[in-house]
């Protein structure tokens, strides 16, 4: 008999039954979001034809302009999520504030952010891309929701993963009990599971960084970068390979993959912030993937999953992949200090 399939919805069921990691409304929400990102795959997919390239005449909360996608997939999150009853609120990359869900609707247990296209650069030249995600509980310590109740470090998640649009569309999940891989079969028009369990090597001849910021790093992202570019002949002893593709879903998916160790660090040219990346919808689902996968990840002082926000679109340094490279980064930045 041939192996049968198993698809998301039954790998979710099997979870809810095992181990009763999914209750009935987080299982609920982790279709919703599967469907919409089936829904956001479809739009990239169609690209020029579809008319959903190029920039739109908006700026984001962060003063980044948005592209014509950024929008629609922002929305395709909202609409697919908003009537179900199992979330009481979002947060996105695109929104400036949190948008309770309306009071049409029942309001659920759960709250969700995401970053709802990353890698907007790479949209209109045909390279990876993705929505990345994180669901937390709802505190009950008070009647409604707000801001504040997003606010719990990266351990609170419940849920987090990634869908990334390349040659293929592929989710990336866990429920805190390791890391599956589900890929969308177009024919069926559902996701498949196509991995279990996977482990990233704790060592690693491959890095990637945006290289073209070395000059305003600071000295223990400097000197780890010296190292590795020195080579067999330098202290590390061995040769390394660069990898940058400017979504970080794509790197970390190839760290999932194959290991590495991905950086954007904090940098000089605006000092005041603390790293590019968002700690909310970015860092904190990257990073709870990654140890849940047996690799690591740190701002370079602290695990970034111990972090406490004090607010929606905090900022982060942010270092993971392959744990022992993360020790190292670690140990350079407390010899430093
Ligand atoms: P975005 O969410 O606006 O797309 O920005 C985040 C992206 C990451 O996916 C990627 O790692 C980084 O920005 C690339 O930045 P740079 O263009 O500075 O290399
Ligand atoms: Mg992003």
């Amino acid at each position: 008999m041939a192996q049968q399939k198993i698809s998301l919805t039954r790998y979710l069921v099997e979870q809810q039954r095992a181990d009763g990691l999914i209750p009935g409304q987080l299982r609920l929400l982790l279709e919703v979001v599967a469907r919409a990102c089936k829904s956001i795959s479809q739009a990239v997919n169609k690209g020029a034809l579809g008319g959903v390239l190029g920039t739109a005449e908006s700026e984001n909360v962060q003063g980044e302009i948005q592209k014509k996608l950024d929008i629609i997939a922002n929305e395709v999150l909202i609409e697919a999520n908003e009537w179900g009853g199992h979330l009481a609120a979002m947060a996105s990359e695109e929104m400036d504030s949190i948008y309770v869900v309306p009071n049409r609707y029942p309001q659920g247990e759960y709250l969700l952010m995401f970053d709802p296209l990353d890698g907007s650069s790479n949209i209109d030249v045909n390279v990876s891309i993705g929505t990345i995600f994180s669901v937390l509980k709802k505190p009950d310590e008070h009647p409604g929701v707000q801001e504040s109740d997003f606010l719990q470090p990266g351990t609170q998640q419940v849920a987090a993963g990634y869908c990334i649009y390349g040659p293929q569309t592929t989710l990336v999940l866990t429920v805190g009990n390791g890391v599956a891989m589900f890929t969308l079969d177009r024919e069926q028009g559902s996701f498949v599971l196509t991995q279990e369990d996977i482990q990233i090597p704790v060592d690693t001849k491959e890095f990637a960084i945006n290289m073209s910021n070395m000059r305003h790093w600071d000295e223990p992202m400097k000197r780890y970068i010296d190292e590795c570019l020195a080579g067999k002949e330098g202290p590390r002893g061995k040769d390394f390979n660069m990898r940058w593709i400017a979504s970080m879903v794509a790197d970390v998916h190839r760290i999932l993959m194959r290991g590495g160790v991905f950086m954007y660090p904090w940098d000089k040219r605006e000092p005041e912030k603390a790293g590019k990346l968002r700690l909310m919808y970015e860092a904190n689902p990257m990073s709870w993937l990654v140890e849940q996968a047996g690799g690591a990840a740190t701002n370079g002082k602290q695990r970034i999953l111990d972090l406490k926000p004090t607010k929606l679109h905090e900022r982060v340094s942010v270092m993971l992949g392959s744990r022992n490279e993360v020790e190292r980064l670690t140990q350079y930045h407390a010899e430093k200090a």
